[in-house]
């Protein structure tokens, strides 16, 4: 299937300008969604992907460049995408920590900044398992003082060391940490998006999730970062991005 079809409707497309975000469901058939998890139970986990998943495994490039996925990604940035990274992420019930209030772009600045995301729900996910939380209109905010999360309860804490390369050649090392904004609580949407949807966001929209504290429900969701084809990424381990071609 073509990457051009255009999977978002203009008024989808309207919604995720205003609000930095748009819900869509049915982006995975699923079949699509129970191939990728039986994949993921049965491959084997020696080597960690580090988020270059797409770059290792057909599976994970499968999703990051399905038609509705990158074709989405392509309406919205209006022009050719290019893969950043990819993610699992995977919380357990009863306590798996959740990821604190961010924005994509404090991880991963980029330039021009074209930074967005698809995120996709591989479970039925809601407020209950830790499922995705937005601030909606916060991409037209510019980039917000963050500091380190606090609370291993709810979110996972994390301090890394990253090699930064711009287009000049210039290099650099920077200490990247599990960002966390402070946001009113009233602003925060907890979305419920069901398996097999999704959700598209701008690399400047506050999102994030708590920890999941159903008893029994998995939250399983799965995370391309795409830019522009043609962006410059600071971080050198994701730097050499993954054109999507035609499908
Ligand atoms: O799945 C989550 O809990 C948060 C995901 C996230 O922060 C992202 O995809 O950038």
């Amino acid at each position: 299937m073509p990457l051009s079809n255009r999977p978002l409707t203009p008024a989808q497309v309207r919604y995720y300008e205003e609000f930095g975000y748009v819900a869509v469901e049915g982006l995975l058939a699923e079949e699509e969604v129970a191939a990728f998890l039986r994949h993921e139970a049965e491959r084997p986990k020696d080597t960690p992907y580090n988020l270059h998943g797409h770059c290792l495994d057909e599976r994970y490039r499968y999703l990051a460049a399905h038609p509705a996925v990158a074709g989405g990604a392509q309406q919205l940035l209006q022009g050719p995408p290019a893969v950043v990274q990819t993610m699992l992420l995977d919380k357990s019930p009863a306590g798996g920590q959740g990821i604190a209030l961010h924005q994509d772009c404090h991880y991963l600045p980029n330039e021009p900044n074209t930074l967005m995301a698809c995120w996709l729900a591989l479970t039925e996910t809601d407020r209950g398992n830790g499922g995705l939380c937005v601030v909606p209109g916060s991409h037209r905010l510019g980039l917000q003082a963050a500091h380190k999360a606090k609370d291993p309860g709810e979110h996972a804490v994390w301090e890394n060391r990253h090699a930064m390369r711009d287009r000049q050649g210039r290099e650099w090392q920077e200490t990247l940490v599990s960002f966390e904004i402070d946001v009113d609580p009233e602003r925060i949407r907890y979305l419920t998006v069901p398996r097999g949807g999704g959700v598209f966001f701008t690399g400047m929209t506050i999102h994030g999730s708590y920890a999941n504290r159903s008893e029994n429900r998995p939250r399983i969701a799965f995370a391309v970062h795409y830019v522009h084809r043609g962006t410059w990424v600071l971080r050198e381990d994701v730097q050499d991005t993954m054109p999507v071609l035609s499908l």
